[in-house]
């Protein structure tokens, strides 16, 4: 468990310019709302909520192509960047609530600063992929990965708003979720860096999010995976990213979101199914 660290920053990123459906910025306080520094207490670790980032929005930001607001993404993504790095330089484990997933850019490139080394796990409905050239939204949230990949570098033009970003990763850096037979000669120990989109879950678990798609994880599928991310003690930063609490059709639809999203969030830091890492003191007997 060797990068496993006893203190936990959580970094707010109230940010929702990498699509078009607003509310996707008050996923960090719906979040915080469910409890989740609480949870995060009660399995020992020391939390430091940092807060939330203060994002401009720039008023000339003309689109590119049709990329709606490249340099406000650009920017915001810079500022996260910058936020990720200097809580994993402290030695942290690192929580970024988000806002929709553009944010994963800077998020994996501040993580990149400190740990050059790092892989990154993808656990999503979308692959997030896409190319100015080749997304049919335009959507940043869409384009993250290609962003990062070295290998998609000639394929990438130069967007407004993102000339501090250098593509430093490899796709052999990157899985999206699957790996079933590793032998201990292949495993490497490396910082990992999960990148998870609430709406990897399927709508019934998952309904507050802004482009839910049928047929997603089942919550024993979703909370398997963190799980396991969990026993490799190398989870150094993570994203929860697309929790939209405006767009629950009920109260009840948003809580399930937001709680779902703190359970996927403790587990990854080693809440078991069967318990708590808090002993029962004494058992009672009855009388
Ligand atoms: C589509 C696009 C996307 C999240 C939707 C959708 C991408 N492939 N990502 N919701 N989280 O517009 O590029
Ligand atoms: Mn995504
Ligand atoms: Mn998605
Ligand atoms: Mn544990």
């Amino acid at each position: 468990q060797q990068n496993r660290s006893h203190s936990v920053a959580i970094l707010g990123a109230p940010f929702s310019k990498g699509q078009k459906r607003r509310g996707v910025e008050h996923g960090p306080k719906a979040i915080r709302d469910a409890g989740l520094v609480e949870r995060l207490s009660n399995l020992d670790y020391a939390v430091h909520d940092f807060g939330d980032l203060t994002f401009k929005h720039l008023e000339k930001d003309e689109h590119f192509m049709h990329v709606p607001f490249p340099r406000t993404v650009g920017r915001a993504n810079k500022l996260l960047s910058g936020a990720v790095s200097g809580a994993v330089g402290a030695g942290h484990t690192c929580i970024m609530l988000g806002g929709d997933h553009s944010l994963a850019i800077g998020s994996v490139e501040g993580h990149a600063q400190q740990c050059p080394d790092l892989c990154l796990i993808w656990v999503d409905a979308h692959a997030d992929i896409n190319t100015p050239l080749t997304s049919p939204s335009g959507n940043l949230h869409g384009q993250s990965v290609a962003f990062l990949l070295k290998d998609l570098q000639d394929k990438m033009p130069e967007v407004p708003g993102f000339s501090w970003l250098k593509p430093f990763l490899s796709a052999r850096d990157l899985v999206y979720i699957g790996l079933r037979d590793v032998d201990p000669g292949e495993q490497k120990q490396r910082p990992i860096h999960l990148s998870f989109d609430i709406d990897a879950f399927d709508p019934s678990l998952a309904p507050a999010t802004g482009t839910p798609v049928n047929g997603g994880l089942t919550y024993r599928e979703g909370i398997y995976l963190t799980e396991e991310i969990h026993n490799t003690g190398l989870l150094s930063v993570m994203d929860v990213v697309e929790v939209n609490p405006t767009l629950g059709a009920t109260p009840e639809a948003i809580e399930a979101t937001t709680s779902l999203a703190v359970d996927v969030v403790a587990s990854a830091l080693g809440q078991t199914r069967e318990g708590a890492h808090i002993a029962f003191p004494n058992i009672p007997e009855p009388k």
